[in-house]
């Protein structure tokens, strides 16, 4: 192993504030109001992420994590010698980890990430683990069509790696188009690692966002505290409350930020008014059957090709290939 360190360098592609002012005067304007959930995570949005993630009620990381360790060797079985990693939306590493570390010689790690603080600071942990993976971050927005970095496009077999269930955040035809964006970045003979959280009773799914202390409605009001600071809007944040409620013919968790009273929030010279008690939609979380999943993959060109599960069937790893 060398001793020193990897020399890590940063492709990014960053939106700059023009596309979120641009984001958000559009989501202002719509009928109903509409902000996306990439806008939760600045540096306070992924450090509040991580802290939801150890609350009692959120079931999904601790549930991936178990899945992760109890079947690490057969998941990198099922990956194969020398791929390149890549992983959209690269959270605090830990599942990375166990999968990097069951890997038969992996051919470099690619973390997208729409987080400079937290890509950062996962790929500088893992670059000290694992010195001899080349590390090759792109700080991007991954539901954007993506360019490998040029030095990473050699005929190396690619597996993107999509956990935590972030493929929830995304409406059926959005989540459609992103695994087949995904099929075609991953190369011949690659395949597509992904976590899905599962369909069951609405009392445990309606729990998990809406954790006793409070730290998702902390981490959605965020959203509103994070513009006002980044575009300069005036959001009262006093005046709006987290609610996030199962959708069941859905299969979707849909959280909203409602106005406790009749209000107006400016944008530059822009003025949007908020009716009391209206709601702008700030995120799904869907949730899926094994059969609604592999339909939506047979749809995108993609087989389900193995899955793992804890016993409660609460949660999946899935490996779908071409
Ligand atoms: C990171 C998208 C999987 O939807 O469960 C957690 C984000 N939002 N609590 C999810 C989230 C509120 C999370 N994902």
């Amino acid at each position: 192993m060398s001793a020193q360190p990897q020399d890590i360098r940063v492709d990014d592609r960053h939106p700059d504030i023009e596309d979120t002012m641009q984001t958000v005067r559009r989501g202002l304007s719509a009928k109903p109001k509409k902000l996306p959930s990439r806008l939760f995570y600045d540096e306070r949005g992924s450090a509040l992420f991580e802290s939801i993630c150890e609350q009692p009620e959120y079931y999904l990381t601790r549930t991936e994590i178990a899945i992760m360790r109890e079947h690490a060797a057969d998941i990198a079985a099922a990956l194969g010698p020398e791929v390149r990693l890549v992983e959209y939306g690269s959270g605090s590493g830990i599942k990375t980890r166990m999968l990097l570390e069951h890997l038969e010689s992996p051919a470099a790690y690619v973390p997208v990430e729409i987080s400079r603080s937290a890509l950062m600071e996962s790929v500088a942990a893992l670059a000290v683990q694992f010195p001899d993976v080349p590390m090759q971050p792109v700080c991007a927005d991954f539901t954007q069509p993506l360019r490998l970095p040029v030095a990473l496009r050699s005929p190396r077999r690619t597996v993107i790696y999509f956990p935590g269930s972030t493929i929830g955040n995304f409406e059926s035809k959005d989540a459609l188009k992103i695994l087949r964006q995904m099929r075609t970045e991953m190369s011949a003979g690659g395949g597509i690692l992904i976590g899905v959280d599962l369909k069951k009773d609405t009392a445990t799914i309606e729990a998990a966002y809406n954790d006793a202390a409070g730290v998702t409605r902390d981490f959605t009001l965020n959203m509103l505290v994070r513009l006002n600071r980044e575009i300069g809007t005036d959001f009262d944040i006093d005046a709006f409350r987290h609610r996030a409620r199962y959708n069941a013919l859905a299969g979707r968790i849909e959280t909203s930020l409602v106005s406790t009273t009749r209000q107006d929030v400016h944008l530059g010279r822009e003025s949007f008014t908020f009716a009391e008690n209206e709601a702008m939609q700030v995120e799904y979380s869907c949730k899926y059957s094994l059969d609604d999943f592999a339909l939506m993959a047979e749809k995108a060109g993609l087989s389900v090709e193995k899955v793992w599960m804890d016993a409660e069937r609460r949660f999946s790893v899935q490996y779908l290939v071409r």
